[in-house]
């Protein structure tokens, strides 16, 4: 095949009329239309110049038009790399210089304070807006609405997706057609996916979770979409009778739940409830089912992987576990010291395999290396057990990780910039219980001697260069941290120390 992806993705509803996506306001997108429109964008950036395996930087709002820019570099053979709307620029500067990206896309609103960021890199800056508009826009409207896709196989790179590391530095997961592709195809059918669906989309699109898992799934099925800005809990409680499924992380639920207009009648016809991307507590599962009599599918995955496991669609979708491995995956567990695969039951780190699981980290062998063994199984530095009915329960992380409603935050970026501060000697980032969020970001300080550090000034500082959703909720200033005989802090007595402090 010329280029598996797209052809399995998109150009299977080539002259297609049939309804992609419906905006919020009542219109509606059909295949063919929104496939001329990936046409058009592939032809404008051809004319930049862009070839075959060049990276594509977005920092878009989420519209048809982005989704299209996904198609768009499919169909030409780019490696799409889209990025979180709420990174400052310090944040982006890094993920484009290290990328390489030649393109850059971003709203008007902030071509100015990016275009130096671009040109050091040396990528071309377009603007492309929440409303479809911008320069890339104006110069799709010319454009031929077919285009001639570029040849690629199922090794090349479709996609880079950046995760945080341990070290504060992000990773570039590299993941080709076949990653994408392979992973699209069986979770449409392990979760009956069929054209005649219509998936509530209210999750981002620069993460897999609401890119790869719900968009790829729903192409790969010729279904549509209600394709909405952001989760905005008037609207999906509006829109929820038009829909069959819907996909998200564990607050969209409990925000489901804390609305009384959210009941059995309203929920009926839907098909399926799937959550993913942080844990689901046992007690929403269980809250959801007497609310609505549907059992939400609990599936576990992650940026590097794609989907690795699921509940079963049919059989029993047991609330506190992700479910089984799905078809052409493998997950073992395996002792954190040794590396040796443990007797059923026992807890360890969870490791996994299978075409879904992505090719490395770009320019960084030895992180990949560290976590991508010879033999193909990935590391994934989640803690877990197998249970004897096959059921993997994920019991914590072996990676100091926070997240927070579903996005990914970790500790060592914000506490390199904590360490920075003024007055302050050294600082530990947790994780702490948020009702909303499921966990929030707290940071603890120690001030150097004689020293007493201004907190809010800190905070603003903070805001200048992280996302918003990484800032911390609550700096605490503490005498000394707690260290175990090796000199490490102990996050987990932190932890346990201020796990009621958000919960006021
Ligand atoms: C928004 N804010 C957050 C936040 N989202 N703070 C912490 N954590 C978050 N996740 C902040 C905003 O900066 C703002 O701060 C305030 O909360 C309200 O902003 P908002 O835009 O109105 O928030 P809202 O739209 O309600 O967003 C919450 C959310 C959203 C949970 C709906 O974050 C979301 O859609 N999360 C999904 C993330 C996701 O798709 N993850 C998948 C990763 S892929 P202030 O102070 O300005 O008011 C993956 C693999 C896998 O993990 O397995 O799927
Ligand atoms: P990301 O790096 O953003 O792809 O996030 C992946 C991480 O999210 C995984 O390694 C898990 O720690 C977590 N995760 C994803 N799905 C689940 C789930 N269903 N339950 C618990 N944790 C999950």
């Amino acid at each position: 095949m010329a280029n598996p992806l797209f052809d399995a993705l998109f150009g299977l509803h080539s002259g297609k009329e049939t309804p992609f996506l419906h905006l919020a306001g009542g219109a509606v997108i059909t295949h063919a239309a929104f496939l001329r429109q990936v046409a058009q964008f592939a032809h404008v950036m051809a004319e930049m110049g862009l070839v075959a395996g060049d990276r594509v930087a977005v920092q878009i709002a989420k519209s048809p038009e982005a989704l299209a820019v996904y198609g768009a570099c499919v169909q030409s053979g780019l490696v799409f790399l889209p990025l979180n709307t709420a990174y400052t620029p310090e944040e982006l500067r890094y993920f484009v210089e290290d990328s390489g990206a030649r393109l850059f896309l971003c709203d008007a609103a902030r071509a100015e304070a990016l275009a130096p960021i671009a040109a050091g890199a040396g990528a071309r800056l377009s603007t492309l807006n929440a409303d479809g508009s911008g320069d890339f826009a104006t110069a799709a409207a010319a454009q031929p609405s077919d285009f001639a896709t570029v040849e690629r196989s199922g090794d090349d790179l479709a996609a880079f997706l950046y995760t945080s590391g341990t070290t504060g530095r992000s990773k570039g997961a590299m993941l080709t057609q076949t990653n994408l592709l392979a992973n699209a195809r069986t979770l449409a059918e392990v979760w009956r996916f069929s054209a005649s669906d219509v998936l509530l989309h209210a999750l981002p699109i620069f993460h897999t979770h609401g890119l790869f898992v719900a968009s790829n799934v729903t192409l790969i099925a010729g279904g549509s979409m209600i394709f909405l800005p952001k989760f905005d809990l008037e609207e999906i409680i509006s829109l929820l009778p038009r829909a069959t499924t819907m996909m998200g992380v564990p607050t969209f639920y409990t925000r489901l739940l804390s609305d009384p207009r959210f009941t059995a009648d309203l929920a009926a016809h839907m098909r399926l409830f799937i959550s993913g991307s942080a844990p689901l507590l046992a007690e929403t599962h269980r809250e959801f089912e007497a609310r609505t009599g549907h059992r939400i599918l609990e599936r576990y995955g992650m940026t590097e992987t794609n989907m690795n496991t699921s509940n079963p669609y049919d059989g029993d979708r047991i609330a506190g576990t992700v479910g089984l491995p799905l078809p052409g995956v493998e997950v073992k567990i395996t002792d954190p010291a040794t590396g040796e695969t443990l007797p059923s039951g026992e807890i360890g780190q969870i490791e996994v395999r299978g075409p879904n699981v992505f090719k490395g980290y770009w320019n960084m062998p030895e992180k990949t290396r560290e976590e991508l063994r010879e033999n193909g199984f990935f590391i994934t530095g989640d803690l877990g057990r197998i249970d004897e009915a096959g059921y993997i329960h994920i019991v914590g992380r072996n990676k100091d990780l926070i997240i927070s409603g579903g996005y990914n935050i970790y500790p060592k970026e914000i506490e390199l910039l904590l360490d920075d501060q003024p007055g302050v000697l050294e600082s530990a980032v947790i994780g702490v219980p948020h009702a909303d969020f499921g966990e929030s970001v707290v940071g603890i300080l120690v001030a150097k001697p004689g020293a007493t550090p201004d907190l809010a000034a800190i905070k603003t500082a903070l805001s200048a260069s992280l996302a918003r959703f990484k800032q911390p909720q609550k700096l605490i200033l503490v005498p000394d941290l707690p260290r175990n005989t090796m000199g490490k802090v102990q996050k987990n007595l932190l932890r346990n120390a201020y796990q009621d402090i958000l919960k006021t």
